[in-house]
């Protein structure tokens, strides 16, 4: 046999597949479906990381087998194309946005083909043409007719560095997501999405979607939903102050109240208060922190009284104390707070600092050491009419007091904040609304989309942070679609993360010029039946576009409430030396050069044998020559290949096992483990010396997912019948796959008291755990010590106890 040359043969099923359309979804729509995906790259300018391989492979191995089970598949590919990256190159370099990202594409395009994934590229979709954008402003449009889309006067979330707005999500550890510049707050007027209305459904409708727990848990936690009370406070000035709080059971304990450093009412109060100067510093201060530093726990606490007025604990009519401090927000519930030092531990540490009193309501903890939060166990003290009942029953009881003497209610509160959709940038889509003085907000008439974005001679952002499109007077100034008055045109343009909220949908019809989709192409492909992507993405795009997918189902553009039944995630390769990738490190893997090296199979094989798919995986060079081995002796079997179009007796039960293992494998993503399997098989082969062409058959077919050129090549080579591609996916028959069993006696002290059905050499750990299981042999060892433990493969095992 001769030598593998996978670099040809690369080369020639690349170039077979793209003229033959081969991974075309069809348009036959009688047949079963299955919708893959995987999230679209951003085309920067570094080319393909070698990280993309892996979730491309994984769905890509999906995808192939779904076709050989005879799925009519839609694996489609694009390019998430507007945003920053791009834009920032462009400025530096002095090249038009659209000519750099058309470059980018090229590039990722070669690579991505380069590595046989089988994408259906006659669906190539790119969010920044005008055609593909048309509908991301169509969208906006609806939302702002139903009145989810609005602007607002906001203390945003401003990165230093890129000069652009973040929504909450970008903003990690209280730098910028993506360039880890510091973060600041400042006031703009900003449109936003309301996503909190959704908060809720977001929240139920998990319940009906197959996603990893650590993904629902995640998303969970950050729509944050928490019940408790809104709580009214009088102050001695007469006004009512509405505070939230997750434990009314703790009012008694209420020694102070705390409003954020934003609170409308301290303007309202100016002149009452005898310390406003030392209140201003204070507000000027906390500005200038993110929330995230505002709230972290272990801060030194500050604040300042809010000298000459009192609040009155609606509980006991004692009069309280009100501070200002920067660890309550205006954002979050009412902006205002009881404080239960006693019960909640920034509390406690304030009133530490502030010398205010500490009155323990919740029994059972150690308050002159730290603040009691546990509520399970307590029961309640110095709490009047609470005394003596659980955490539990005082709040439904307290709840209850303040329903009936009108001071307060039940209230749930949701972490989520809405969504803050524009940015002052010139790379994204125009947001397709005028402003007229006399109509307000007007939205452009559909027949006017898309809204494209003007020619201008510098990208750069503004000094005063505005979109360099409010530089341009030809494109600001037009006429109001309403009165037909002049009118301004809006100079933010949308998030990167407006064109992905809807893609997917793009895909089932991505030529359609009346509609986003057709529905009858929409009803055929959607939902998406897996999708796999990054961890980061949990509470930014795939929060974001279940969002967009509820709303479009709510004004009946798609017929389904969720827009994805599966959703899985992989875990990052890292560096040699287990860092992640990055230049300054200098430990970045090309992918071309190891496609060049030793081809894509291997490349794909070793980016699924690596580990396990959910877990980060440092790269490894004596791996993927490991691989390479493997695909070699592979390629070797031709030169042991016998006639014979049946199993052989001595292969049959092992071929059927590895069909069961391999197909369930893939559907677990246990890739690491279908290969090692396959690998087994093979070193049998070997040990055996011969293959024969219906085992060659299954194995090529088992393999094809993972090495799909090789495979196509040796099919065809060895003649087996046709292209690979259009084969069946193999099957076993589960009475083959059962493993031999064995008759075992269990002894105790040597004595037979039970026996075992094992499989053949069983491991010792689990016979002696389904040993220990028996009945029998439990009732036996009553009141007795277990000593040693004897195990003999396929005869028996003794417990010696005492
Ligand atoms: C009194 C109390 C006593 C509280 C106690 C806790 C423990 P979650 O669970 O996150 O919803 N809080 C309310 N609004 C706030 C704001 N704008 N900024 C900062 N903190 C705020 O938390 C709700 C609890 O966080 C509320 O319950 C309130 O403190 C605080 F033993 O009220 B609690
Ligand atoms: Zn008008």
């Amino acid at each position: 046999m001769s030598k593998y040359d996978f670099t040809a043969i690369e080369k020639k099923w690349q170039k077979y597949w793209e003229e033959h359309h081969t991974f075309a979804a069809g348009t036959d729509y009688s047949k079963p479906k299955f919708y893959a995906l995987v999230e679209f790259p951003y085309p920067s300018g570094q080319g393909l990381h070698i990280g993309h391989p892996r979730p491309y492979t994984a769905m890509d191995i999906v995808s192939r087998k779904r076709r050989l089970e005879g799925y009519n598949v839609l694996f489609p590919m694009g390019w998430d194309a507007f945003g920053l990256p791009t834009e920032n190159y462009a400025i530096k370099n002095k090249i038009h946005p659209a000519i750099v990202t058309k470059n980018n594409i090229a590039h990722f395009k070669a690579q991505l083909q380069s590595l046989g994934l089988s994408f259906d590229w006659d669906r190539e979709i790119n969010t920044t043409d005008p055609e593909y954008f048309k509908w991301t402003q169509w969208i906006f449009l609806q939302m702002f007719k139903k009145g989810l889309a609005y602007k607002k006067e906001m203390s945003v979330n401003w990165c230093t560095s890129c000069k652009v707005v973040l929504a909450n999500e970008e903003v990690v550890g209280g730098v910028c997501e993506r360039c880890g510049g510091e973060v600041i707050h400042k006031v703009k007027s900003q449109w936003m999405l309301k996503i909190t209305e959704y908060a809720q459904r977001l929240l139920d409708d998990l319940a009906e979607v197959n996603y990893l727990d650590k993904i629902k848990a995640t998303q969970i936690n950050w729509i944050g939903r928490s019940t408790g009370a809104e709580v009214d406070f009088t102050t001695t000035t007469g006004e009512t102050l509405t505070v939230y709080t997750t434990r009314p059971d703790t009012l008694f304990g209420a020694t102070y109240m705390v409003i954020s450093p934003e609170h409308p009412y301290i303007e309202k109060w100016a002149d009452k208060l005898s310390n406003m100067e030392e209140i201003r510093a204070y507000q000027e201060k906390a500005a200038r922190k993110s929330d995230f530093e505002r709230t972290e726990m272990a801060k030194d606490k500050t604040g300042v009284e809010l000298k000459g007025i009192r609040a009155i604990n609606p509980v006991n009519g004692r009069e309280i104390p009100i501070f200002i401090s920067d660890y309550v927000l205006m954002t979050y519930g009412t902006g205002a707070i009881m404080a239960v030092p006693a019960h909640d531990t920034r509390d406690y540490d304030f009133a530490k600092v502030f010398h205010l009193p500490i009155i323990e309501v919740v029994a059972g903890g150690d308050i002159e050491k730290e603040a009691f939060t546990d509520c399970a166990t307590g029961k309640m003290v110095n709490s009047g009419f609470l005394d003596g009942l659980s955490v539990e029953e005082a709040k439904v009881k307290i709840k209850e007091w303040l329903k009936e003497n009108g001071k307060g209610h039940e209230k749930v509160n949701y972490k989520l904040r809405d969504w803050v959709f524009s940015r002052q940038r010139y790379w994204g889509e125009p947001i397709p609304i005028v402003y007229c003085e006399k109509c307000g907000y007007v939205p452009l008439p559909e027949s006017e989309l898309p809204l494209t974005l003007p020619e201008v001679d510098s990208y750069m952002p503004t000094d005063n942070g505005e979109s360099p499109l409010s530089t341009l007077d030809s494109f600001i100034n037009t006429t109001c679609p309403h009165c037909g008055g002049p009118a301004k045109r809006e100079t933010d343009t949308m998030p990167q993360w407006a064109g992905s909220s809807w893609y997917y949908l793009r895909y089932c019809d991505p030529k359609n010029k009346e509609c986003l989709a057709s529905k009858e192409a929409l009803d055929y492909w959607m939902p998406v039946d897996w999708y796999n992507g990054g961890m980061e993405h949990t509470t930014l795009h795939l929060l974001y576009s279940r969002f967009w997918h509820k709303f479009l189902y709510d004004i009946g553009a798609v017929s389904q409430k969720e827009p994805y039944m599966r959703r899985t995630s992989h875990g990052m390769i890292l560096g040699e030396d287990g860092q992640k990738m990055s230049k300054s490190r200098g430990n970045v893997i090309n992918p071309d050069e190891v496609v060049a090296q030793y081809g894509a199979d291997t490349l794909r094989l070793y980016e699924m044998f690596i580990g396990d798919f959910e877990k980060t995986a440092p790269w490894s060079p004596s791996s993927i020559r490991g691989c390479k081995r493997f695909l070699d002796r592979v390629w070797a079997l031709q030169d042991m290949l016998t006639d014979g179009e049946e199993y052989r007796p001595e292969t049959r039960a092992l071929m059927h096992k590895t069909i069961k293992k391999v197909s369930e494998d893939i559907e677990n993503l246990k890739f690491n483990t279908a290969i090692a399997s396959m690998m087994a098989l093979i070193n049998e082969i070997y040990a055996l010396g011969s293959i024969n062409r219906a085992e060659l058959r299954t194995l090529l077919l088992l393999l094809n997912p993972f090495a799909p050129h090789m495979t196509e090549e040796m099919y065809e080579v060895q003649n087996l019948g046709g292209v690979l591609n259009e084969q069946k996916w193999p099957t076993f028959d589960p009475a083959l796959c059962v493993d031999e069993m064995v008759e075992l006696v269990v002894q105790i002290n040597g004595k037979v008291r039970s026996k075992l059905q094992v499989p053949v050499d069983s491991a010792q750990a689990d016979v002696l755990e389904k040993a220990k299981a028996e009945p029998k042999i439990q009732d036996a060892l009553q009141g007795k010590q277990i000593v040693k433990e004897i195990y003999v493969q396929n005869k028996l095992v003794n417990f010696v106890a005492k």
